[in-house]
């Protein structure tokens, strides 16, 4: 191996040991509150020695804040399963139609992959009032893009490829990319189905090059596990950050300093501010303004005169790019609950086998929420509301966690014989609190690990007699 290559080995290596060292870190900590989190952070004043300070101590890190949005993303994961449509012009909309089933019928030992392209319905033999999700980036040269009507896109480019929406598809890979950057970046906020803002503030490479080296990490870790590609964009709050990340779509990275607030900022339109939608902006255009140049030119008294107090003064503060909102990452859950109102009122004894039903349906539901989201708790507790509209909850709590369907309708139903039952009932409904990650120490912990159904004949028969 030559010394290049070794010392290259031994970069990675050591990032590799950096990440691991600060998922340790990370795990062993409780999170910080955003607030607190937020206001670990300054940014520099004009002028201000960014390296050292004037005691030769090291500056506390910049904030430097990523937004990641991922390219085309509907129709990039449907490429994946179809890489024969690559560099098509293709829109994805619209329900399952026969057509979309009829070529899936596939001749034995072929794969989707094989599928012809002329096999593919196109745009122009599209009838209905279905709207475009999204289109490939070959499809939006003809100027087709989200939410344009399909027949009105077919008369653009008929010959485009359409796919249907398949949603569970790209929650799948929504999930994959998220997981993809926690595991190299732990704080990260949730901002949809394929975009989300990232504190690289402390992470290993976050830092250097403006976050070029982190914001490049993830790209690569992300496009080598799912083949999708992303752009991201740098910057010292999450308002530039988000305009950053369109500045060079597909694929891009761009890094935003504070100092380019004038170049690359003030020229935008007024629309690229997440927060200004078409009303606020035929409003600013009627005042002449159709940059954020332009809205950063005004007085902050102007704005406010003319636009209100709150929505006047926020303009002002992000035309000149101020923005401390704190990158907040999403909070445990304490507990889930199903919950239903009836149709007409029903009697715990009158209507047994209904509410029974419903009432199994709902701890069946409930199981399959925390199953999916991945958590097990440990008190059950049920919610009644009478024909009076009064309410009574009772609640029981297990020895062991679970997200068993039957050991929670056995626990509820435990908690259903301690409520009155005389009157009649609008709702019912069950919750599962103290929830823990199904993977989380105390969940696997000999003594209180999860159960599956533990129900023993005798509760059973006993929770049977309650509807
Ligand atoms: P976007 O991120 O807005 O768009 P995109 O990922 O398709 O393309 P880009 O490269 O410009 O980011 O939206 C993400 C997904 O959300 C998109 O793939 C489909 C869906 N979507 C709709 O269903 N309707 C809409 O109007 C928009 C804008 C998006
Ligand atoms: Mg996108
Ligand atoms: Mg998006």
């Amino acid at each position: 191996m030559s010394a290049k290559a070794r010392a290259a080995c031994y970069r990675r290596l050591d990032a590799v040991r950096h990440r691991r060292r600060k998922w340790e870190y990370v795990r062993s900590h409780p999170p910080v509150s955003p607030a607190v989190r937020g206001a670990r952070y300054r940014l520099p004043q004009p002028g201000e020695n960014r390296g050292v300070t004037a005691s030769n101590q090291p500056a506390p890190p910049l904030r430097r804040i990523a937004h990641l949005d991922m390219d085309a993303f509907y129709a990039s994961v449907e490429l994946l399963r179809y890489p024969q449509l690559k560099g098509l012009p293709v829109v994805i909309g619209g329900g399952r139609r026969k057509v979309d089933e009829a070529i899936r019928d596939l001749p034995e030992g072929s794969t989707l992959a094989d599928i012809p392209v002329d096999a593919f319905p196109r745009l122009k033999d599209y009838v209905g009032r279905g709207v475009i999700t999204t289109a490939t980036y070959p499809a939006r040269q003809f100027g087709i893009g989200s939410a344009m009507g399909l027949m009105k896109a077919a008369k653009l480019c008929p010959q485009a490829l359409i796919l249907p929406v398949d949603f569970d598809e790209y929650r799948k890979y929504s999930r994959q990319f998220k997981q993809i950057i926690l595991d190299i970046a732990p704080v990260m906020q949730d901002r949809g189905v394929d975009e989300v803002y990232i504190d690289f503030t402390d992470v290993p490479g976050g830092q250097r090059e403006g976050g070029r080296v982190l914001a490049r990490l993830i790209q690569k870790t992300i496009f080598d596990a799912t083949g999708l590609t992303c752009s991201i964009g740098v910057a010292p709050n999450k308002l530039i950050a988000k305009m950053a990340s369109e500045f060079d779509k597909p694929n891009g990275i761009s890094i935003v300093h504070e100092g380019d607030l004038q170049t690359r900022i003030w020229p935008l339109p007024v629309r690229k501010v997440n927060g200004i939608g078409p009303k606020a902006d035929e409003k600013l255009q009627r005042f002449g303004l159709r940059t954020v140049g332009d809205i950063a030119a005004k007085e902050r008294d102007w704005l406010i005169a003319n636009f209100g107090k709150a929505t006047g003064a926020w303009m002002h503060e992000v035309s000149w790019g101020r923005d401390d909102r704190p990158v907040e990452t999403e909070s445990e859950p304490v507990s889930m609950s199903r919950e239903t109102t009836f149709e007409r009122n029903l009697h715990a004894v009158r209507d047994r086998a209904e509410l029974g039903a419903i009432f199994t349906h709902l701890c069946e539901k409930v199981a399959e929420d925390l199953q999916r989201k991945g958590y097990v708790g440990k008190t059950i507790g049920i919610k009644l509301r009478y024909d009076d509209f009064k309410i009574a909850t009772r609640d029981q709590t297990i020895d062991r966690f679970t997200a068993d369907g039957k050991a929670i309708r056995q626990t509820a139903g435990q908690c259903l014989k301690r409520v009155p039952l005389e009157r009649p009932l609008r709702l019912i409904g069950v919750r599962v609190g103290a929830l823990v990650r199904v993977d989380s120490p105390e969940a696997t912990s000999p003594a209180t690990s999860p159960t599956r159904a533990r129900t023993t004949p005798d509760a059973a028969a006993a929770t049977a007699s309650l509807f």
